[in-house]
């Protein structure tokens, strides 16, 4: 979830490079051309080398992410082959060796020559950009498509790639280095009788352009569990090979068996009900008790319109929604007509159907839409042959068609499940009524507190030191933990640009509270004054009043929690924050190296600490006897001087974007990490909180 704030500006950049342009330029210039290239391969080494050259425009990062991401583009490929009807079982290894093998039992990259490009199509597929679509069209409707960039970026960015093809009765295989080919296409030995058509690919990511090649299998297993529930019946499975001390700190601890010996680490996956599992499954982590017994599932297509939707739900007694949206099994956090067309027809819904049996009566108000999804687990899954992705990160569905298909499906079906149901559509109701009551509490208690505080600066609260400017997309708000480290940051900080709102302790867990009592929190009340976009549905982020909220707590385990907590809070009531990028948590220095003469160096990790120590005594730096090495306990350990230095000044800090590639799993870590239940909690943070000190969701 996090990322350092050069990386993800770095992408930003990258997006505006006049890429197309660039690669015209090159493709004109025969003088680079090597002799024995003809002009197709030319044009195919110089698009594989675009790639290359600004990797981050076809995978996002050189970070962990982005070197993730080119397992994905395997794998979305073997799923466009189930999909299709082809492939049911997708095996994928992390090699000893530290490649990544994916194999699936589809139909094969085709062997024979490609028509007009005079190789195999496996060499055109590995060595074309944008060659990883279906040749030809006359393929099947549907397909994954939005980050399919196609397995030649995977090649692009290898240092090595083997592919293994069974097809039309044989095996077949080649190997490319650095790009090229090591030879053209072999056929091998035919088929055994027990051998089914299918693809091999097994790459080794370029350390020259990744800043890790270490794959994280937490992260892999978690989104291959989500594919697998989102493609009904697809079985797919995750072996990690390495040894222990290959598979980073993480996987070590638990990677080793009791006796000592090493053993395969193995998850499969296969989801006969799809969805509906996967919001049983999503209720269950969550601990929560739901409302009624079975999860709800719909289901419809409309062939004509080349669409269908997958609809699960279930109701639980907890706080928080979760809803989760995905087109063509892409997850679609930033929403988008389908999910749009979710939401109104069940607001509606409920409504229409709580006035019908007298639940709510003629003088109330409609229920909300905040109201009815209170508790609610959802997962709405649309397939449609021409997905429009639309938004900051392309993850917006805009196809308006899926509006009202969704809304129909739901309507039609929810109703006829109501009508089925009445006891448990009464509790369902019920359920919405608490939280409106809730709600309306609320907001008379906010109220009442706002008309006492009309005099006060623009009724921003006490605590609150703001900034000078007005102008949000310079102003920072630095939510501190603790009143001394509170003071030194409003005397480090610089006024024009930083406010400071110091918070006393913990704030409330807002994953286990309801609404009413959340908002009689002060604290709360006062961090969602002071950020000035409101909560909940009502929340409009362009009223907020800092383009950087950033959390400051110590660096230890006690710290990490603080920020969590402060997390949950962004996640559950102004989650378009962390999807605008506005949220960071600071990254305060673990250690101070007080060398005898010169500037005192801040190191930020352990292994920093090692390296400079090492850096300086090869460059003749020597400690002072005794104390040469500070370790801060606490931001109240440092001065006013070096918390600006160190934390808080734009020039030197580090800080970590908070991201959420997947709400989904993200809602599963907050509900594991502030739930009831303690032990994976205490677990998470400890693993977590000597890097990151915080959650990657
Ligand atoms: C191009 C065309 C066809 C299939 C594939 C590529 C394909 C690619 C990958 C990558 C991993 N597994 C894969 N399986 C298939 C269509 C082949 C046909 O029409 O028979």
């Amino acid at each position: 979830m996090a990322n350092p704030e050069a990386d993800s500006q770095s992408n930003v950049n990258d997006a505006d490079e006049p890429q197309e342009d660039q690669l015209e330029d090159a493709q004109l210039d025969d003088s680079l051309a090597p002799q024995h290239y003809d002009a197709s391969d030319l044009r195919v080494l110089e698009g594989l080398e675009a790639v290359r050259i600004r990797p981050g425009m076809y995978i996002g990062s050189t970070g962990p992410r982005g070197l993730h991401h080119l397992v994905y583009e395997i794998v979305d490929n073997s799923v466009d082959e189930a999909l299709a009807g082809y492939a049911s079982h997708i095996e994928v290894t992390i090699l000893a060796d530290g490649g990544i093998r994916v194999v699936d039992n589809g139909r094969g990259i085709p062997v024979d020559e490609v028509p007009g490009e005079g190789v195999s199509g496996v060499e055109t597929v590995m060595t074309k950009l944008h060659a990883g679509g279906k040749f030809g069209g006359g393929g099947y409707a549907v397909s994954g498509g939005l980050h399919g960039v196609g397995i030649s970026v995977v090649n692009a960015l290898s240092t090595e790639i083997d592919v293994e093809v069974r097809r039309q009765g044989y095996h077949w295989t080649q190997n490319f280095k650095n790009q090229k080919a090591t030879a053209p296409l072999k056929q091998g030995a035919p088929l055994a009788d027990d051998e089914s058509t299918g693809t091999s690919v097994t790459f080794w990511a370029d350390p020259e352009i990744f800043e890790t090649t270490t794959y994280d299998f937490e992260t892999l297993r978690s989104r291959f569990q989500q594919m697998a529930f989102l493609n009904k019946g697809l079985r797919i499975s995750l072996t990690d090979e390495r040894k222990p001390d290959q598979a980073g700190d993480e996987v070590a601890g638990e990677q080793g068996d009791e006796d000592g010996e090493e053993k395969n680490q193995t998850v499969s996956y296969c989801y006969q009900n799809g969805i509906k599992d996967y919001v049983d499954y999503l209720v269950k982590s969550r601990k929560a008790t739901p409302i009624e017994e079975e999860v709800i599932d719909l289901e419809a297509e409309d062939l004509k319109l080349g669409i269908s939707a997958e609809i699960a739900l279930q109701w639980t007694t907890a706080y928080s929604e979760a809803v989760h949206t995905f087109a063509n099994t892409i997850s679609t956090t930033e929403g988008g007509a389908h999910e749009e067309g979710f939401r109104a027809a069940l607001t509606s819904l409920v409504n229409r159907y709580a006035r019908d049996k007298n639940l709510l009566k003629e003088k109330d108000d409609n229920l909300s839409g905040d109201d009815v999804r209170e508790g609610l687990t959802a997962v709405v899954s649309v397939k449609l042959t021409n997905p429009q992705f639309e938004g900051q990160t392309k993850t917006k569905l805009g196809n308006s068609e899926a509006k009202t298909f969704v809304q129909r499906v739901m309507t039609d079906r929810l109703g006829d499940w109501f009508d089925a149901h009445p006891s448990d559509a009464k509790n369902i109701i019920q359920k919405a009524l608490e939280a409106s009551h809730a709600r309306i509490a609320a907001k008379k208690a906010r109220e009442n507190t706002r008309r006492k505080s009309v005099f006060e600066t623009a009724g921003m609260p006490d605590k609150l030191k703001d900034c000078q400017s007005n102008n949000p997309e310079e102003c920072e708000l630095f939510i501190v933990e603790g009143d001394s480290a509170g003071g030194s940051a409003i005397q480090g900080r610089n006024p024009i640009t930083q406010a400071i709102l110091p918070l006393r302790g913990k704030i409330l867990n807002t994953e286990r509270a309801s609404i009413d009592r959340i908002m009689k929190s002060d604290t709360i009340e006062a961090l969602i004054t002071a950020v000035g976009g409101g909560y909940g549905e009502d929340f409009d982020i362009n009223k907020v009043r800092y383009h950087k909220v950033i959390i400051m707590a110590d660096a230890d385990v006690d710290g990490a929690h603080i920020a969590t907590l402060n997390l949950t809070l962004f996640f559950r009531y102004m989650r378009p924050m962390i999807y605008a990028g506005y949220v960071y948590v600071a990254m305060p220095p673990l250690y101070r190296i007080k060398w005898t003469k010169g500037a005192h160096s801040f190191v930020y990790t352990d292994a920093e600490r090692d390296r400079v120590l090492r850096e300086g005594k090869e460059a003749g730096r020597q400690l002072p006897k005794g104390e040469g090495i500070q370790r801060y306990k606490g931001l109240g350990e440092m001065s006013y001087q070096e918390l600006w230095s160190t934390t808080m000044d734009p020039e030197h800090r580090i800080l970590k974007q908070v991201e959420i590639e997947d709400a989904a799993r993200a809602d599963e870590t907050f509900s594991m990490l502030m739930g009831d239940e303690v032990e994976p909690r205490r677990l998470f943070i400890q693993r977590n909180a000597h890097d990151a000190r915080f959650i990657d969701a």
